[in-house]
């Protein structure tokens, strides 16, 4: 019989290095023999991907409402759970999935003021179980964030999205949530101190996964 793979996820404010460390672990993972998926949120489906056209730039040209917001971010994530990961997981892969239920908490709960608890009852709701065995928050204050994001955007020739476009206030209630989840649950969230230097992230990281899941 096949045993389940791990489900790993990465969080944290944007601009922390998830999608740099996420594909880095990936590669390491992939060294080591382990059959490995990466997927995102919002999006990792055709269905996940249009919710987060909509959501990243008001794609209807309406407002989108934080009711609607955090729904839309929740079905993305069922569908994303019931249509890949559950079953990459049940076939023994390893599934890294940058961003996860715990942005939800931190961005529409603690960001935009909803209650906390039914935020968490929303998520339980969605993943039906499906919760990640480790969770990499990647920690940087909220100037660094900004400013890696501005160098990205000059580089890209991209612009802010809706949410990145939050003043500073919302993203440090942000990073103040992701960090009180990672008290509230420390077994699962290990906090990475992601400022420094990319290798040194990298290997801690890679200690992070090795030490608690022995790959
Ligand atoms: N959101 C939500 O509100 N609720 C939810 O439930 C979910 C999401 C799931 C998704 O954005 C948005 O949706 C996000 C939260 C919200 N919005 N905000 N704001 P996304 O997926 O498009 O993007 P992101 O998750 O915010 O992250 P990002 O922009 O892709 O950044 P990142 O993946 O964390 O970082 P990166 O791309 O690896 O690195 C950013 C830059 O920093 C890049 O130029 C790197 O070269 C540089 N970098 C990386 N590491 C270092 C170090 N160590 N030193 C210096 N520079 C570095």
């Amino acid at each position: 019989m096949t045993s389940r793979g791990r489900f790993i996820t990465f969080e944290g404010p944007e601009g922390s290095g998830k999608s740099t460390h996420i594909r880095r672990l990936a590669a390491r993972l992939e060294a080591a023999g382990h059959k490995v998926l990466l997927t995102r949120e919002p999006g990792g489906t055709p269905t996940g991907e249009a919710i987060r056209r909509i959501l990243q730039h008001d794609a209807t040209g309406e407002p989108i409402s934080p009711e609607a917001e955090l729904l839309l971010f929740e079905a993305s994530r069922a569908q994303l759970v019931r249509h890949v990961i559950d079953p990459a997981l049940a076939s023994g892969t390893w599934v890294l999935c940058d961003r996860f239920m715990d942005s939800t908490t931190a961005y529409q709960g603690y960001g935009r003021g909803f209650d906390i608890e039914t935020v968490l009852d929303i998520n339980r709701f969605a993943v039906a179980g499906c919760e990640p065995d480790l969770t990499l928050l990647m920690d940087v204050d909220i100037r660094e964030s900004l400013q890696r994001m501005e160098g990205r955007n000059r580089l890209n020739q991209t612009v802010n999205d809706r949410i990145e476009r939050e003043d500073v206030a919302f993203h440090e209630r942000v990073r103040a949530g992701f960090l009180a989840l990672s008290q509230k649950w420390p077994r699962r969230i290990r906090v990475i101190h992601a400022m420094r230097q990319e290798d040194e992230v990298a290997a801690s990281v890679w200690s992070a996964v090795s030490g608690e899941l022995s790959p």
